[in-house]
């Protein structure tokens, strides 16, 4: 096989880590999560500088869970269910205001949660749109359905601006690196379920425990 083929990124990859991360007992492991993530910022990179205000912050996100990753408390971050329980024995969790703690795994999970509610509903848009559809827009109506309601207005301009720079459809499809239109759609048809059961899975986690509204 042609190995500069081989290399070329596909948002294949990412769909493969969003389905590793789930285990059998729908846990998630954290190590697979960071790395869909990953990808998706490689992806959103690809598309061009504007976009950098967007993947600098998630950068951020991800470089946090890698120190925990690394840490001398690893053991504890192998799931968001294990991470959950040792954040919360040990007080590594800030309710009412942003302190200290600002790099909880908690806490940070939680922005990129809500990233993911986003990507949920901006590819089940792309999945049903047809050729003249824009990307612009299903990217604003997905982002002020989730993400938005979280950030204030200068971040909401902000990425008023940047979806305006997102490419047309074809283009899109293209860059995802997936195969003919018909096969990205297909493709969407397996990620979007899959990536709402990992949504749904960390929703039910971060309920029970009162921690969707950590500052
Ligand atoms: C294809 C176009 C991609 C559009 C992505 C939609 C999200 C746009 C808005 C992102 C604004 C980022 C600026 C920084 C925001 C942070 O203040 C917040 C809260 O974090 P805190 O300040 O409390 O630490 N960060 C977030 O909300 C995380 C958002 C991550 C979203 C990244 C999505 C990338 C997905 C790429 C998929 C192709």
């Amino acid at each position: 096989a042609d190995t500069s083929e081989e290399q070329k990124f596909s948002l294949r990859e990412v769909l493969d880590s969003f389905r590793a991360c789930l285990s059998e007992n729908k846990e998630i492991f954290i190590e697979d999560y960071i790395a869909g993530w990953r990808g998706l910022v490689r992806f959103l990179n690809s598309l061009g500088s504007v976009f950098s205000f967007i993947t600098k912050d998630a950068v951020a996100k991800i470089q946090i869970m890698g120190n925990h990753l690394k840490s001398e408390n690893r053991e504890h971050y192998v799931t968001f269910q294990s991470m959950v329980k040792y954040e919360l024995e040990n007080e590594q969790v800030e309710f009412h205001k942003r302190g200290n703690l600002y790099e909880s795994g908690c806490r940070t999970i939680l922005r990129l949660h809500r990233g993911l509610q986003w990507l949920q509903l901006f590819l089940d848009r792309l999945r049903t749109s047809t050729e003249d559809s824009k990307t612009s827009v299903m990217c604003s109506e997905a982002y002020n359905e989730s993400l938005a309601k979280y950030h204030p207005w200068i971040i909401r301009k902000a990425a008023g601006v940047a979806f305006c720079a997102l490419p047309g459809r074809p283009t899109f499809f293209e860059v995802m690196n997936v195969g003919t239109p018909e096969q990205v759609v297909a493709m969407l048809g397996e990620a979007v379920p899959l990536i709402a059961e990992v949504y749904n899975i960390t929703e039910e986690l971060y309920a029970q425990h009162n921690m969707l509204d950590l500052p």
